[in-house]
């Protein structure tokens, strides 16, 4: 198939190309293919719209290939001609249209509701740097842009145009459709709208641009720092011009299959993804009315269309936009929002239920959850926190609207692509039914006694940490001992997701190497995160971890037993590097703070053990694994919530009363870590600790050590520790985003 494409595209023979140009005759090929099937599809009356300001999508070109079916072929016809998949990969930019969790889980959603069948689309921006791109200069965060559009790509500009009238001028819209390409089956969309004007040239140093000038920055960024009310006006910019765009093609699409608009909710739902495109609901009620349809009709309309997920009970996350703000942004909603303000007023005295509140700010989860027909967590224990705690109030008049949707992950992209060894061998132990429907994972345990499988897996686990040893040595040129214990944190850099408590352990086990006491097996911490720009503690946690790194490197005493490592601009390509090769999936979280977490299953996934709070989805992966297959500790989520109720917490009483917390926070500042990095940032992330810890890290602490310790020690039986794998992969099944999405059209969508 390649090698007649390359004479007929380049005149030349396959093994003659560059990667480069093999690359681009397989983006076409692939899209060619997608236009292909995408003809042959029925679309059915009605339709969902996932609409999300991030879609962290990673490359495409090998899942796309596995998705087409055309992989192995493809591979094998490389491999002729002396070429690797893997190095035309490398080809590819990764499109950074997300931050963390909330982008990837947008990503694995849309690889499963093509995968299912289900006619429905992603809606989104087209941000031209994406997140920025993290450097690490004298053990410091310093961010870049970061670039990913290329001449050629998977983007198709679409001929729809539509205009967005802002307070103060109006913009034309371009939009650039990707192929969502699902496992055997349907082709589906992600919309990603842009403006013409967009210029790159405003970019100064590092990620630093004119925030004011909207016109030349609207899609340049994803999430400028919002430390700035520039950068928070913006921000409102983008989400309106999105969720604009958004609300003109769904009524648009809706009419060309036959909709009068009267009846959308039967033609189109909304699925609103956290609070980012709230402005929707008042955007689409205002179009409606654009249509003759009156306010009162127009609203029930709406109620019936849109649903909201919440991601977050983090208070600082809930989006609560300044009046003002929005008048200057979107005066066109405005009059909207008050009287979708005023009919709730009138019901519910309320305070705490408002949509505008006392300071003139509008609450958008408000909004949605008044206007929305459902409100989903994304685990078990987020929903339930959010209908005992957050919520409360919302959950008392509305409890038909509650619902959970665990979240899940795609299996093509997290198992069959990132960590083909495993797959191989799951097909030839259990079938590869398992690749269709997950549960099929569990044949897996029927193998937990098979010795063969056993040493199997060990030693695919081996290949693995080699894999990754090689890239980290390319990459960053660091050497790691592949005979260690591989125990991985890679998420974005929060305090309640407590990578300090990770890092004091780090020097807690440094101090006891220091002091004689060596671990049987060595140790290579590994972590991957990057800070909000404006975060200050958060990037004083990642120089904390960069100057261990340093100190340990060239410490011959320490090395050859414990090594830390930070993995620079972690990302969604670099994660399908580290997940397989992990031992111990670091899910630390204080409980309650964390909504669900995704990472934690595709660690389980790839065989990783968890050590874990009783938190966000390790709830239910404890309750599926059982006590013996992983490491919980940790103070639950009730007593946090208890606490924080009164206000009594004091980090300084844990300090005090332990040695090993003393001992190793006093060694933030010690004299050894001030020669290698700046005493300002130390300094303050000591006294951040000491005089705060709002995420409470020293309760936690001892018992983490002590658990960490069990399950280094566990380690040791190779065989035992063989059979939690098995456990954690077989298990894992439950978490496929094809379950989640099954169930949310099941309960929500009904396509
Ligand atoms: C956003 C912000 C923005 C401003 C400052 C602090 C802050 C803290 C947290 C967030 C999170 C926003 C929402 C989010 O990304 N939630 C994540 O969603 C994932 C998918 O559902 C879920 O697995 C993660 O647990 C959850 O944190």
């Amino acid at each position: 198939m390649l090698k007649e494409k390359a004479t007929n595209v380049y005149g030349k023979e396959l093994k003659d190309l560059t990667n480069e140009e093999i690359y681009y005759l397989l983006l076409d090929l692939c899209k060619d293919m997608a236009d292909e099937k995408k003809a042959s599809y029925e679309n059915g009356k009605k339709k969902l719209y996932y609409i999300s300001a991030e879609f962290l999508i990673g490359k495409l070109m090998g899942n796309n290939l596995i998705n087409l079916g055309i992989y192995e072929e493809v591979k094998k016809e490389l491999a002729e001609a002396g070429k690797t998949l893997c190095e035309i990969e490398e080809v590819e930019n990764e499109p950074s249209l997300g931050n963390g969790g909330l982008g990837r889980l947008a990503a694995c959603f849309l690889d499963s509701i093509a995968t299912l069948g289900l006619n429905g689309d992603g809606v989104g921006l087209n941000y031209h740097l994406g997140l920025f791109k993290q450097e690490f200069v004298k053990n410091l965060q310093k961010e870049e842009e970061n670039p990913w559009i290329t001449e050629k790509s998977w983007l198709k500009r679409q001929p729809e145009e539509f205009t967005v009238q802002f307070g103060e001028f109006a913009m034309k819209s371009v939009l650039y459709d990707m192929d969502v390409i699902g496992y055997n089956n349907r082709i589906n969309r992600l919309h990603l709208f842009d403006v013409e004007e967009v210029d790159e040239g405003i970019v100064k140093d590092g990620i630093d641009f004119d925030k004011a000038d909207v016109k030349k920055n609207l899609t340049l960024f994803l999430y400028p720092d919002d430390s700035t009310e520039e950068g928070r006006l913006l921000r409102v910019y983008q989400q309106y011009f999105m969720v604009s765009c958004g609300a003109q093609l769904i009524l648009k699409e809706a009419k060309e299959r036959g909709s009068n608009l009267h009846d959308l909710y039967d033609y189109a739902v909304v699925q609103i993804n956290d609070t980012h495109p709230s402005m929707v609901i008042p955007e689409l009620i205002r179009l409606l009315m654009a249509e003759g349809i009156d306010i009162k009709e127009a609203i029930t309309i709406i109620e019936k269309t849109c649903a909201y997920t919440n991601h977050t009970i983090l208070a600082e996350a809930l989006e609560k936009w300044p009046m003002h703000y929005l008048q200057k942004v979107a005066p066109a909603i405005v009059p909207i929002i008050c009287v979708l303000d005023a009919i709730k007023k009138a019901e519910y005295s309320d305070p705490s239920m408002a949509i505008i509140d006392h300071e003139n700010r509008v609450h958008m989860a408000h909004m949605d959850i008044h206007y929305g027909f459902s409100v989903n967590g994304v685990a078990y224990l987020h929903t339930e926190i959010l209908k005992d705690t957050e919520l409360k109030q919302f959950y008392d008049i509305y409890p038909q609207k509650f619902n959970n949707k665990t979240n899940g992950i795609t299996f093509r992209r997290w198992l069959l692509h990132c960590n083909p060894e495993l797959a191989e061998l799951l097909d030839e132990q259990i079938g590869s039914e398992y690749k269709k429907d997950a549960k099929n994972l569990e044949k897996l345990l029927t193998k937990v006694d098979d010795q063969n499988v056993l040493d199997k897996l060990l030693e695919i686990k081996k290949d693995n940490k080699k894999v990754l040893a090689d890239f980290l040595k390319e990459t960053q040129d660091i050497e790691i001992n592949t005979d260690a214990i591989f125990d991985i944190q890679v998420k974005r850099l929060h305090e309640y997701k407590r990578q300090q408590l990770n890092i004091l352990y780090g020097i807690h086990k440094y101090l006891e190497i220091k002091a004689g006491k060596k671990p049987t097996t060595p140790i290579v911490m590994i972590f991957g995160a990057k800070a909000a720009p404006a975060y200050t503690i958060a990037k004083d946690i990642i120089h904390l971890i960069l100057c261990m790194q340093e100190l340990i490197e060239n410490d011959e005493d320490v090395k050859p037993y414990l090594q830390i490592v930070m993995i620079e601009n972690y990302n969604v390509t670099k994660a399908e590097e580290v997940i397989p090769a992990c031992d111990i999936s670091e899910q630390i979280s204080l409980a309650s703070k964390e909504a669900s977490g995704t990472g934690n299953m595709k660690f389980m996934l790839n065989g990783a053990v968890t050590l874990g709070t009783e938190d966000g989805a390790n709830v239910e992966i404890h309750q599926l694994v059982g006590d013996d297959n992983i490491y919980i500790f940790g103070e639950k989520s009730e007593t946090v919530i208890a606490r924080y109720a009164r206000g009594d917490y004091r980090s300084k009483d844990y300090y005090e009363k332990s040695e090993m917390i003393k001992e190793a926070v006093d060694f933030i500042v010690s004299d050894e870590l001030m020669k290698i990095g700046k005493k300002e940032n130390l300094e303050r992330l000591y006294n951040e600790l000491l005089n705060k810890d709002w995420f409470m890290t020293f309760p936690d602490m001892e018992e983490y050590v002590a658990t960490k310790e069990k399950a280094y020690a566990d380690y040791e039986d190779r065989n035992a520790w063989a059979k939690k794998m098995v456990v954690n992969i077989a298990k894992a099944g439950f978490f496929s985003s094809d379950r989640t999405i099954e169930e949310y059209n099941k309960d929500i969508w009904h396509l």
